[in-house]
């Protein structure tokens, strides 16, 4: 279900567990009915949401939120820091897509543990979706926990999942005009990563425009600029990470 777009009548799977989807076509509802199912669902996500950040703070884990659009690169980031930081912060992942487990499969590669919650339909993850998701993989006290939620620019800046962060990835192949074209992502976010950077020579991508851009909707978004190929600009992003990491750890509940 989908407040943005109201597309989804499909059924949500969390490792095929069957989840109950919200209709949004019904017909023969009125406008107004429309917008009071809409807010019950949100209200309804927000709770689920209390939930979860409750639950994260009570074991210590710093969630954080991944969001982009199709193939900015989530998996690859994942991937690479998943291998990098090994043995220094616990990680664990949950996937978001709206079917395989492609993504789950590359995260458990690297040794990590990873569930994966296919969507079907929907096109974004939801924080019910997420508790189920904590139910069956077990998050060690004090971890990072990665949500890569399904690609996708616009739905996912709808739906608080509970986590600590939020982070929108957007790679310099998409255009930096971006965050003027979806700003609600931008909005969303704490921190922006401009992925791919080592293309920067093959492609019409003004990094600084993109930032001004980016904080015109958002003044106080961080950026910070990636390529998991050439390794650039990785060292800030896992400085962050340890950062965030030791302040969710280290917070009285
Ligand atoms: N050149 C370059 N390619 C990259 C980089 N990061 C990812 N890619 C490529 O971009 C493509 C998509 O990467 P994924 O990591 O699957 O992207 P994703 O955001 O997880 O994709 P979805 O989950 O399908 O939305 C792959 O072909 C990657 O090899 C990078 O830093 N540089
Ligand atoms: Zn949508
Ligand atoms: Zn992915």
């Amino acid at each position: 279900m989908c407040k943005v777009c109201g597309c989804s009548e499909g059924n949500s799977r969390v490792s095929g567990l069957a989840l109950q989807p919200v209709r949004t076509h019904a017909a023969g509802l009125s406008p107004s009915r429309m917008v009071s199912i809409e807010q019950d669902i949100l209200s309804k996500n927000d709770s689920y949401a209390k939930e979860n950040r409750d639950r994260l703070a009570r074991d210590k884990v710093f969630a954080v939120n991944l969001m982009s659009g199709p193939g900015a690169g989530k998996t690859s980031l994942l991937v690479k820091t998943l291998s990098d930081l090994q043995g220094s912060i616990p990680m664990c992942v949950i996937e978001g897509d709206q079917e395989t487990s492609n993504d789950a499969d590359r995260i458990r590669a690297t040794g990590a543990s990873a569930i994966q919650i296919n969507t079907g339909k929907g096109c974004h993850l939801d924080a019910h979706m997420v508790g189920h998701a904590l139910d069956k993989l077990n998050v060690a006290l004090g971890s990072t926990l990665f949500i890569e939620n399904v690609g996708n620019l616009v739905c996912p800046s709808g739906f608080d999942l509970g986590e600590r962060q939020r982070v929108a990835i957007l790679s310099v192949t998409e255009g930096d005009d971006k965050p003027l074209k979806y700003p609600d992502m931008f909005a969303f976010a704490n921190v922006l990563l401009l992925s791919k950077i080592d293309l920067l020579p093959y492609v019409d991508f003004n990094m600084d425009q993109c930032i001004e851009y980016a904080r015109r909707i958002n003044p106080s978004i961080s950026v910070i600029p990636v390529s998991v190929k050439s390794g650039e600009g990785m060292e800030q992003w896992y400085g962050w990470l340890r950062s965030h990491n030791n302040d969710a750890t280290s917070t009285v509940v």
